[in-house]
């Protein structure tokens, strides 16, 4: 194993090159995901980023979360983008005069201080902040950095587990498929469809200036997340009547894997941390209650808002009568993810693997990385952003999974693949599936990041 990165020489140039990128895309407080397409803070990027930047600088990735915190709502949700406000309100679609959060935000207790976005992205950040903190306890500890974060880090989970909890069941809802951070992925076609697109004409995308039309989602789709958008500012960013609702696995899964790590920072600063674990263990039954589907081997999104199906009639939904709203039939790597959950059946663990190694997803057989959908499916695109492309974070996500979960050969070979390409690619956003192609923007941060964690 490790036969191509293992030599110093090779993986020290490899880590000098993305320690480059990542100093390059830094900007005194916070990373930027890509000079030319994203000229802001990102949340996820930001704690993708920071789990990789800790190995560089503890101090910078401790500051990556704290800008990123310092953002926060008073109602506890962390936005999906901070904006830099010495960046050109055209340089980016939709900018801080379209979400306007310091007035249509007010009541949900926007800051004053910085613009955001309304909408949130996956809770991957206490599991960043205990992994940074890992990383150097001492200088954590002397700077009080999980002190400082800790309560912030709680008001957001509180927030995604009861203002979110759309469907009644336990699990959080996103409102938009920005926020569940795979934007165009098959998954939202149908909950999308029921949304009145904004005209085109009502808004100017300034992606196209930089990615090429057919690697990035279509006109329409942009209308519907306008459209969405818009209704939630409108309706001064509260939570509930959105009609889009899709409770998905690899949110739900981060933020039960974020709960743990919660656990594991309430315990360095002297409490227990079992109410959180045990918290955690039972969310993990929820997902599996609502998300889980035993017959295709991996886990599904509900749409919340869809119509719930006869109980016994022939659908994914089959027997659940019960539950709200229905499965999606479209499989996407985020069915796979909650496989870095600590406290899955081990029948689910196997089937996970085996669905992930099988003609879907192709791992270690077919795939040179594994798709962000359905390599069978009709929508499958390898080259349109999460419509077929593979992409690190979900990479990085599957080789801990597998790791956690004994299947080492599997990770191993996983990892030489990641590094492989992050390095044939100058680092690129998303690659094809299969031959690994760089697609979108080169430089990426995260997959910098999460090059330089898998190099440790
Ligand atoms: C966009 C920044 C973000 C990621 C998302 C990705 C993309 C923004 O870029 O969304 O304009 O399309 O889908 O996951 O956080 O890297």
């Amino acid at each position: 194993h490790h036969l191509v990165y293992d030599p110093p020489s090779l993986s020290g140039s490899l880590h000098l090159r993305a320690a480059a990128v990542l100093e390059a895309n830094w900007t005194g407080a916070s990373t930027v995901p890509s000079r030319g397409l994203y000229p802001h803070q990102w949340s996820w990027d930001s704690a993708f980023i920071a789990i990789g930047l800790r190995h560089l600088s503890p101090l910078r990735a401790q500051t990556e979360l704290e800008t990123l915190l310092a953002a926060q709502w008073g109602d506890g949700r962390i936005p999906h983008i901070v904006f830099n406000p010495s960046v050109p309100l055209d340089a980016y679609f939709p900018s801080p005069d379209f979400w306007r959060s310091s007035t249509a935000g007010h009541t949900a207790g926007a800051p004053r201080t910085v613009q955001t976005s309304g909408i949130v992205q996956p809770p991957v950040h206490a599991l960043a902040a205990w992994l940074v903190h890992c990383a150097d306890p001492g200088l954590s500890r002397a700077r009080g950095f999980l002190a400082g974060v800790y309560p912030r880090l709680a008001a957001w989970h509180r927030y995604l587990l009861h203002r979110r909890d759309l469907g009644g069941g336990g699990l959080a809802s996103v409102v938009h498929p920005w926020e569940q951070g795979m934007d165009n992925s098959p998954c939202w076609d149908a909950p999308l469809s029921r949304i009145t697109p904004a005209p085109a004409r009502s808004f100017r995308r300034a992606d196209l200036d930089h990615g090429a039309a057919e690697d990035r989602p279509t006109d329409l789709d942009y209308g519907r997340y306008v459209r969405l958008a818009t209704d939630y500012r409108d309706g001064q960013y509260a939570d509930g009547a959105s009609e889009f609702a899709v409770e998905d696995p690899s949110f739900n899964a981060l933020l039960i894997a974020s709960e743990h790590a919660l656990a594991r920072i309430a315990r360095e600063l002297g409490a227990t941390g079992t109410a959180r674990h045990a918290r955690a263990e039972r969310l993990t039954g929820v997902l599996i209650e609502r998300l889980w589907d035993p017959a295709e081997g991996m886990f599904f999104c509900r749409d919340v808002r869809g119509e719930t199906p006869d109980a016994g009639r022939g659908s994914l939904d089959a027997g659940r009568g019960s539950l709200t709203g229905a499965l999606i039939p479209e499989r996407s790597v985020s069915g796979l993810i909650p496989l870095l959950l600590p406290d899955l059946p081990r029948d689910i663990t196997a089937a996970l693997v085996r669905t992930a190694s099988g003609p879907h997803f192709g791992l270690g057989d077919s795939t040179r990385l594994p798709p962000s959908y359905d390599l069978l499916g009709e929508a499958f695109d390898p080259h349109r952003y999460w419509r077929g492309p593979a992409w690190f974070n979900t990479s990085w996500l599957l080789e801990r999974g597998l790791r956690l979960h004994g299947e080492r050969t599997r990770a191993e070979a996983l990892r030489d693949a990641v590094l492989e390409t992050a390095a044939a690619t100058d680092f690129a956003e998303y690659v094809d599936p299969y031959d690994g192609e760089a697609c979108g923007a080169t430089g990426f941060s995260w997959t910098a990041a999460l090059t330089l964690d898998l190099l440790h």
